[in-house]
């Protein structure tokens, strides 16, 4: 039907400006509002980039055209071709006056979910439909403060001279502790999905001296909360010849950057979630669990060192410390094992959080790089230095101090999108009760 397409490129709404007045132009879309209006018709088209305004004219166009856009189904997919024009609506400086339609995928009514999300739907439904879902504004617009956000954080690990790599997600032993691993069956042995690529990170130090990695980890946990899955998205680093202060000023740079970077690149998508971000005081405030735990008792609430911080317990701290903060020096027994401790309390760890309210976004500290003590700190944790053996090996290749940190990606795009359940922020969730689409 459209056989100009050859010579027009297919333009995007956000291409469309007062300079393209008078030239013929194609876009393609959904139509999300079909209004006649004699022998006038209005289409309003989306793309991911925005909306267009589409007229037909009857006596401009052949009647089959004019038939074909006054009959289209809402949703369907469309190409449109055209003359650019000044237009007379306030929301947009240029419309299309339409020459041609073409339907090139027919939407099927009723549709699952209104993707104008002028009828709203619940999450779970959206959830079921989200390949739809992506068509509303809203939505879409959380996909694009992630995407700006991690084009950012790689910016800044690029920056400070980090090399990104990739490591197996099949894995044959546990590297975070054995409690909430996926288990699976590789080739008759008994395999894992990877909870974090922590072992590899380390070993690759001793080489590569800065890696970094972005992607997808798994835990079986049972905990069905609105900041938990059992996939989720990391953001992991490890640093040769460094210590945890040295990576905690490159977490806070990169946060600082992508704050920054969403508020100049997403200023529409900011506005569509009503989210108004701003960039938080530096240096992040740093008080240690100690304190944090004195913090807790001029509130009432009694915690013995040693005993984890609940969420009621991070809830009261975060009314103290409301931007973004760090609770280091972690009881040991708190952290993993290969975690460094303090050279003159070994009840203590060489370790941080990074808060943000309640929320834990990081956690990480200084590494335990000497092989004897990696095996004691082990078997402190009730593991089997037998077990660790290939990765306890590389620690007699000259390994070098080192330190780094996990950031959940999708807990931080939490903060960013000001969304208050990590479902919202992820493409297809896993959690204990969805697996599906
Ligand atoms: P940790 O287990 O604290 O540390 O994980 C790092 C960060 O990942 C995010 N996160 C999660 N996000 C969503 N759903 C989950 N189930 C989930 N679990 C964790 C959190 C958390 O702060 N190897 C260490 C990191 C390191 O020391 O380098 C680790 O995995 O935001």
């Amino acid at each position: 039907m459209i056989n100009n397409e050859a010579i027009e490129k297919r333009l995007f709404a956000s291409e469309l400006n007062k300079n393209l007045i008078g030239k013929k132009v194609s876009i393609a879309g959904w139509v999300e509002d079909v209004r006649p209006l004699g022998a006038l018709i209005f289409l309003t088209v989306r793309d991911v980039s925005g909306v267009v305004q589409v007229i037909f004219n009857k006596s401009n166009t052949s009647q089959n055209v004019f038939l074909t856009a006054k009959s289209v189904a809402r949703q369907s997919a469309i190409k449109i071709y055209g003359t650019v024009k000044e237009s007379k609506a306030k929301v947009a400086n240029v419309e299309i006056q339409a020459e041609n339609i073409q339907i090139v995928s027919k939407a099927q009514h009723p549709l699952p979910i209104d993707p104008t999300g002028r009828v709203g739907s619940s999450l779970d439904l959206r959830l079921d439909s989200r390949a739809l879902d992506l068509r509303n504004p809203f939505t879409s617009a959380i996909f694009k403060i992630k995407h700006i956000a991690l084009q950012s954080i790689r910016k800044t690990l690029l920056d400070e001279k980090f090399i990104e790599v990739n490591t197996p997600k099949i894995i044959g032993q546990a590297a975070e502790g054995g409690a909430n691993l996926f288990s699976l069956d590789y080739f008759g042995k008994k395999a894992f999905l990877a909870q974090s690529p922590q072992l590899y990170k380390e070993q690759l130090t001793l080489s590569l001296d800065r890696v970094f990695e972005i992607s997808t980890y798994f835990r079986a946990e049972k905990s069905h909360t609105r900041r938990h899955l059992n996939e989720f998205v990391s953001v992991d680093i490890e640093a040769a010849f460094s210590y945890k202060e040295d990576v905690m000023d490159i977490l806070e740079k990169m946060v600082v950057k992508a704050i920054n970077d969403v508020l100049n690149n997403c200023k529409k998508e900011l506005k569509v979630l009503n989210r108004e971000l701003e960039i938080p005081k530096v240096p992040f405030e740093r008080i240690t669990y100690s304190q944090a735990i004195e913090d807790l008792k001029g509130s009432g609430l009694k915690i013995k060192f040693g005993e984890d911080l609940n969420t009621k317990a991070l809830r009261r701290l975060s009314k103290r410390h409301k931007d973004f903060y760090f609770i280091t020096d972690w009881p040991t027994s708190l952290k993993p094992f290969y975690i460094e401790t303090k050279k003159d309390d070994d009840k203590i760890s060489e370790s941080f959080d990074l808060m943000y309210g309640y929320l834990e976004l990081a956690s990480g500290g200084t590494r335990v790089s000497d092989r004897e003590k990696l095996e004691k700190r082990l078997m402190y944790c009730g593991l089997d230095p037998k077990n660790f053996s290939e990765h306890l090996k590389t620690f007699s290749w000259g390994m070098p101090v080192h330190a780094g940190w996990g950031l959940g990606l999708d807990r931080f795009v939490m903060f960013l999108t000001g969304m208050k359940n990590i479902r919202e922020v992820v493409l297809y969730p896993r959690d204990r009760f969805r697996l599906t689409p």
